[in-house]
């Protein structure tokens, strides 16, 4: 069974961008969130990131979740999975396999704001476990969790937030995320969370600026992706790519740094931007987790942890929490 739910339209995503570029480019420093480096090449550079030898974050997960997936699927008991930012759908599969044999599950509802991408991967769930119920929704989960289509049956439902992907909000919009997630659930039903913990920082610093210089283009693919919707004139080679450990707030940090003094036309925003040399434009940023930290936000939402594990090198957290 599979249908479809598009909450968020290609005039949406137009008007959400140039509010953010125009925003981002003014502002002092000058940021972009980082959204917007996942067109068709970005979410290719992406997969292309989680092989890196230095980029452990995806293989660490999946580590977890090949150990320990029927000990998430019991714990959770839960009739609907509903993931949100639902990736590639390795590491989803491992979750679903160990739900099915536990028994209760018949929903599956990935939520995504790459419609294409979210169709094709999400019907090829439907494929393969053709007893499942999929409901795949295409939507901005920061903002329309409202409108999910949750407890359809009245069982127990479990949301995942997989990857590492709440690492990239700040602090403010991460609790409010979290109690959006807590608020569209009911006692009984859970949370289950991946999140890249505090290490080393010249292992954070390498899992983002790889010796084969994968992530750099990927930083810089965000200058293409305005250029082609925007009718902008970056020069992106013009731009080199920093990954930078900040230590007080504890998140890697991207940014592009300008090589030159330069002037760029973002002609559908009728706007024009000038680059010092040296000055920096902040494009992401990757915030790591420590359990006593991540604990307290969680509570904070008002879930309450109940189970922790890590991959064997202790890099990698899932968590589950109870609404
Ligand atoms: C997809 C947000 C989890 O922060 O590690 C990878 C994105 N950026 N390399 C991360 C990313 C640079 C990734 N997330």
């Amino acid at each position: 069974m599979f249908r479809i739910d598009r909450n968020l339209t290609a005039d949406d995503l137009d008007k959400a961008l140039r509010r953010d570029v125009a925003a981002g480019l003014t502002s002092t420093p000058k940021q972009l969130p980082p959204k917007w480096f996942y067109d068709e090449r970005g979410s290719a550079l992406f997969e292309d990131i989680t092989a890196l030898p230095e980029y452990y974050p995806t293989r660490a997960e999946r580590t977890i979740l090949e150990r320990r997936s029927d000990e998430i699927a019991d714990a959770a008991d839960a009739e609907a999975l509903i993931e949100l930012g639902s990736g590639s759908g390795v590491k989803t599969r491992l979750l679903l396999d160990a739900m099915r044999r536990h028994g209760t599950l018949a929903r599956f509802v990935p939520v995504d704001v790459s419609g294409d991408f979210l169709a094709a991967s999400a019907h090829k769930v439907a494929e393969d476990y053709p007893r499942l119920d999929v409901h795949a929704v295409v939507g901005d989960f920061e903002h329309h969790l409202g409108l999910l289509p949750v407890r359809e049956n009245g069982g127990r439902q479990t949301i995942a937030v997989l990857g590492s992907t709440i690492g990239n909000q700040e602090p403010g919009p991460r609790a409010a995320f979290l109690r959006d997630i807590r608020s569209v659930l009911r006692p009984g039903d859970t949370f289950l969370l991946g999140a890249d913990l505090v290490k080393d920082p010249d292992r954070l610093v390498a899992a983002y600026d790889d010796a084969q210089g994968v992530t750099a283009e990927f930083d810089r693919n965000v200058l293409n992706v305005i250029n082609r919707e925007l009718g902008a004139d970056f020069d992106p080679s013009e731009f080199d790519h920093v990954a930078r450990w900040n230590e007080k707030e504890e998140w890697i940090e991207m940014r592009l740094r300008s090589r030159v003094d330069q002037h760029v036309r973002i002609a559908d925003l009728d706007l024009e931007v000038d680059f010092s040399a040296g000055e920096e434009l902040r494009t992401e940023i990757s915030a790591k987790f420590r359990k006593e930290g991540l604990i307290r936000e969680l509570d904070g939402a008002g879930f309450a942890l109940t189970h922790w594990w890590t991959d064997p090198d202790g890099d990698f957290s899932l968590s589950l929490s109870a609404a």
